[in-house]
């Protein structure tokens, strides 16, 4: 076993028409035949993926890893060759000297381009069976393909895999771009193996196969399986590890990657699974993306339009719709958004099942029947917060194109804030987006923050303790307004109120599902002094209810009234009579006496004078009883039953007596201390 050396790592695919001489290229450079398959050998035809490799010593030292992905031809089967291109560094064209270019010569090369695939050269096989003038002939028609798009001026190498011509000139091409088109891994990154197989070995177990997308992989990690079944999570642990037949401690991104999984069974994992770091991807159902459609695709696309999409080594259909053109493309004027063949433009796309995506992603999409490649293009928002054609063309404006090297600038970080409202973006959640690990949009976030444009919502039960909602300085304007507006419109109706009650708030400042952040923000602005929570009382700050002259007249009168009345008080209804004070305002001097102490609400609504209260504690102290029952009660006061159960209840719930079975007695403290004021 061995750790990966100072090694440059890339992966080749091939492309061409069927029966060009792809699979019969690999094996002359290589010396391994991909074509694994009995079916394979019968039929003389590539069917399904097939991996070979080649080391070479490079003059500074390093060795150089080249990994193959050879691809079959057959238009039938061109499902499995997009499975197996993600990855992929370099494209291997192959055409035969004796047919030239043909249909799926052209289909290739142009997914490879969609899928970006950064370099790309062209073997023209079959040298051995034409004369030189065809031979030239179809180089001419090879250059002709390639100009004007990303690989003109790609070398054009003759070569026969029969006879050995050529192929020392063409390996060396190849080493060279392979050398310049070597991947970098970035070990921060969490693991992300798209799975291209999924096999069982006897004696081993599950094996999966793909090229490593990100991060690297070690021999007993703990992998996530995306996607699971719905409500459930697969996880697996990797028992051991294979480059290129080769046995591993770890391997890294870029490698063809061979997986022995254990604790997972075989029908958890398949071609198009993702073997990921736990907690660190999502899967999605819809994406929005930026789409270029191929110059020969049928018609303009226009509305939904049943699709499948191919996105890494995954599959899934689903529909499509433009919304609005990017760069070129009709719609406008008209309202009706449109990408013409040969234009591009932004997509969302709904898929029949999740799959792993995240920003910067390449897709293609086909179309199912008859099966046709329509085009293909980059994920710009894995997860794209709504639905409305609007508020997507508004996305597409601000998440640009991502280009491989920022993918996610300081722009995509505000949409994705703005986007998430009041509920607020956590790292996590970017990371999820971006493929990284959640310490880098944390670090830009904080840096906006810093300037200014955006926002810090500490959340304690998110992030250990310290986590954060990122919020846009737009939606904390909106919402302190709500909270002071709210909360303004509820003293208007209630000005003798000391608060409003924090159920009640909630509903009026944090309509739907940002309730449930509630605290987090309650606790928040009244940090930053927008609002005061006092127990369940939420207020504005400095507010104190006062008086008008007139409720204060009546407030004196109210006191006065029910301290003379004693134990036997005044019914509201009389008092407001007596008074000639409207019940309304009547009620409101009554709850802001009774919070303040002045008047007592027993349990059932009864109100007395607290001062009352006070003489009757004072009285039961007096009467030094050992025990005493609710009939010893209502006799020594005179009380009706009505008045003495909410008055020995509210005696007990402030502490003042304390129950036993029948009886009563008065508690130690209250004997001991004063008689004590209500609360
Ligand atoms: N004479 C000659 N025959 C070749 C050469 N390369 C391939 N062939 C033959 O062409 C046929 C097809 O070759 P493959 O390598 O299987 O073609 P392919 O492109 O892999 O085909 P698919 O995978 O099915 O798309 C085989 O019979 C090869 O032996 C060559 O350079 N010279
Ligand atoms: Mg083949």
């Amino acid at each position: 076993m061995s750790s990966p050396p100072d090694v440059a790592r890339v992966v080749i695919g091939t492309a061409g028409h069927i029966d060009h001489g792809k699979t019969r290229l690999v094996q002359a450079l290589t010396g391994i035949d991909c074509d694994r398959w009995v079916e394979e050998k019968e039929r003389g035809i590539t069917i399904d993926l097939g991996f070979a490799h080649l080391s070479k010593e490079l003059p500074d030292g390093r060795a150089l890893q080249i990994g193959f992905v050879d691809v079959p031809g057959h238009e039938r089967f061109l499902r499995n060759a997009l499975a197996g291109l993600g990855g992929i560094r370099i494209m291997l064209l192959v055409v035969a000297a004796d047919e030239g270019v043909k249909p799926q010569t052209r289909e290739h090369l142009a997914i490879c381009s969609l899928l970006g695939i950064p370099a790309g050269i062209v073997a023209l096989t079959k040298a051995d069976l034409v004369e030189p003038d065809l031979l030239e002939l179809a180089r001419l028609e090879v250059d002709e393909l390639l100009e004007g798009g990303p690989y003109a001026g790609a070398p054009v190498l003759p070569v026969s895999s029969v006879t050995g011509d050529g192929l020392p000139e063409l390996e060396a091409a190849l080493v060279e771009l392979a050398v310049a088109h070597a991947v970098e891994p970035d070990l921060e990154l969490p693991t992300r193996l798209p799975v291209d197989r999924a096999f069982h070995l006897k004696g081993l177990g599950v094996i999966v196969t793909g090229t490593l997308a990100s991060g690297s992989v070690a021999v007993g990690d703990t992998l996530e399986i995306l996607p699971a079944a719905a409500g459930s999570t697969a996880t697996a642990r990797v028992r051991s590890i294979q480059v290129h037949g080769e046995s591993r401690d770890r391997a890294v991104a870029g490698e063809r990657t061979a997986l022995q999984l254990g604790g997972i069974d075989l029908d958890r994992v398949e071609r198009g699974s993702e073997a990921v770091t736990p907690e660190r991807f999502e899967t999605t159902r819809r994406l929005l993306a930026h789409l270029r459609l191929l110059p020969d695709a049928p018609e303009p696309l226009a509305g939904f339009t049943p699709v499948r999409v191919h996105l890494l080594s995954s599959e899934v259909l689903g529909k499509l719709r433009p919304i609005g053109p990017a760069t070129t493309g009709g719609g406008g004027a008209s309202g009706r958004a449109e990408i013409a063949p040969g234009e591009e433009g932004t997509v969302e796309i709904r898929l029949s099942a999740p799959v792993v995506a995240i920003r910067g992603d390449r897709l293609i999409v086909r179309r199912p029947s008859p099966e046709l490649t329509l085009g293909g293009g980059t994920v710009l928002d894995p997860a794209p917060a709504s639905r409305r054609l609007r508020d997507l063309q508004a996305a597409a404006r601000e998440l640009g194109t991502p280009a491989s090297d920022e993918r996610s600038s300081a722009a995509v970080l505000l949409h994705w804030v703005r986007q998430a409202g009041p509920a607020g973006l956590t790292a996590a959640q970017a990371a999820h987006r971006l493929g990284e690990p959640p310490e880098r949009p944390a670090a830009a976030l904080g840096k906006l923050a810093e300037e200014g444009r955006l926002l810090a919502v500490p959340d304690r039960a998110a992030g250990g303790g310290r986590g954060k909602r990122w919020i846009a300085p737009a939606v904390y304007k909106a919402i302190s307004e709500r909270a002071g507006a709210a909360l303004e419109a509820f003293f208007d109706r209630d000005r003798l109120a000391r608060g409003c009650p924090k159920a009640e708030a909630v509903e009026r400042i944090f309509p739907g599902p940002a309730a449930t952040l509630a605290d987090v923000y309650l606790d928040w602005l009244s940090a930053q002094g927008v609002l005061t929570v006092q127990g369940d009382l939420v207020s504005l700050p400095g507010r104190e209810a006062s008086l008008t002259d007139e409720e204060s007249d009546l407030s004196r009168a109210v006191v006065e009234r029910f301290t003379a009345g004693g134990l036997t008080p005044p019914s509201p209804g009389e008092l407001s009579q007596e008074l000639s004070a409207k019940p309304q305002i009547l009620d409101g001097v009554i709850r802001y006496l009774t919070e303040r102490g002045k008047l007592v609400r027993l349990p059932g609504g009864m109100i007395l004078a607290a001062s009352a209260v006070d003489d009757l504690r004072q009285e039961m102290l007096d009467a030094g009883w050992e025990k005493f029952t609710v009939a010893d009660f209502k006799n020594r006061f005179g009380l009706s039953r009505k008045w003495a159960i909410p008055l020995l209840e509210h005696l007990d719930g402030t502490g003042f007596t304390r129950r036993l079975g029948d009886e009563r007695m008065i508690a130690g403290s209250a004997r001991q201390g004063s008689p004590g004021k209500d609360a």
